[in-house]
């Protein structure tokens, strides 16, 4: 169990509503920071206050396959309390079916071709790419399992891992995902009082593969640097898990107390700015809860109501395992 005692202290003393105002705050981040990232995905880097300008002019916050593809998770641990792979796989297929114009890596599409023809869930990834893919995809919409196994770091890793296994095989985009989902439990658990520096020790000691570990430990030197484009310099800001992960990471414990600063940060990195800035996102809703996001963008937020509902509902079914 990861820090059972923590999900528990954080259950009982700071009370059930500061849980949900995490999840709430976790899902609806993820899908701003996707939305406030989507116009600006392979631009170069972006100064911050464009970004702020940009979410101004435009009327719908709209979000792409980051958040669908969240969604899709979110949905299937709620309908089966818990992780099935044939569910969720099916899920995410429907999903897609219904609106296949999110934006989608080239991936996911040719694996749900394949699920359909009778390709086992758990085999089909290995047939894409050699070795499987390492793109961001399985990090990217990991999120809900990182909310929903909180309180259990190794549950939290092998679901982390299977549900990646769906559409990104390869042990580096499934160790982003696991990453991911680890960054958004500590969340949970620490936010808001804990230090970056803590977390940065936890991740580190989490972590199995060399080239997060090194970006992990690289990011002690970024927590302070006056320049966010170091981030990307040194991190990296591509589709690849182990460049986007631990670039979103960084954005957040650069600015644990600000949402709009993080998210904005992780917008201006360039390159795949909707995944860096909705995994960003991700993690500092779930650190603030959702009172620290600005009421501006939530108001202007695409199926707002849908994701908050579903956030809620991730809750009560994990709140219900106990
Ligand atoms: N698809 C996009 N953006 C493109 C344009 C969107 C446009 N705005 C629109 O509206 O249409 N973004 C989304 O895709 C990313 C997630 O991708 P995912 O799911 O990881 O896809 P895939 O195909 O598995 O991997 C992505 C690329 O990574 C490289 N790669 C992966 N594994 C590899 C391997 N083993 N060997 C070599 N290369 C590998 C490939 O270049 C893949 O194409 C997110 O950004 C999301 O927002
Ligand atoms: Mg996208
Ligand atoms: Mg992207």
């Amino acid at each position: 169990m990861m820090g059972g005692k923590e999900g528990l202290i954080l259950a009982a003393g700071s009370g059930r509503d500061v849980l949900k105002g995490k999840f709430r705050g976790c899902l609806v981040g993820l899908a701003l920071g996707d939305a406030l990232g989507a116009p600006f995905e392979g631009a170069g880097s972006v100064d911050k206050r464009e970004v702020f300008a940009a979410a101004e002019r435009r009327q719908v916050l709209r979000y792409t396959d980051d958040t669908h593809m969240a969604v899709g998770v979110a949905e299937s641990l709620i309908a089966c309390r818990g992780f099935d792979g044939s569910h969720m796989a099916g899920i995410f297929i429907r999903n897609f079916e219904r609106e296949p114009w999110r934006g989608y890596g080239p991936g996911p599409p040719l694996v749900f071709q394949r699920i359909k023809l009778g390709v086992p869930w758990d085999r089909v990834a290995e047939e894409i790419y050699p070795g499987g893919s390492f793109g961001n995809g399985a990090a990217m919409r990991v999120a809900p399992v990182g909310l929903f196994y909180y309180r259990d770091t190794v549950r939290l890793r092998e679901v982390a891992f299977l549900s990646a296994q769906i559409t990104h095989a390869h042990f580096l985009g499934k160790e982003g995902a696991a990453l991911q989902a680890f960054a958004v439990a500590l969340a949970v658990i620490y936010g808001p009082s804990g230090s970056p520096e803590d977390l940065l020790e936890r991740m580190g000691a989490f972590v199995t593969e060399r080239v997060y570990r090194d970006k992990l430990e690289k990011m002690k030197d970024l927590l302070g640097a006056a320049d966010p484009a170091e981030v990307a310099v040194h991190l990296g800001n591509g589709i690849e898990a182990f460049n986007s992960v631990p670039a979103a990471i960084c954005c957040f414990l650069r600015h644990p107390g600000s949402f709009e600063e993080a998210v904005t940060e992780a917008v201006g990195l360039g390159g795949d700015a909707d995944t860096i800035a909705s995994m960003t996102g991700a993690i500092s809703g779930a650190w603030l809860g959702i009172e620290a996001i600005p009421v501006e963008w939530t108001a202007k937020l695409e199926n707002r109501d849908y994701i908050e509902e579903l956030a809620v509902r991730l809750w009560e079914t994990a709140l219900g395992q106990e």
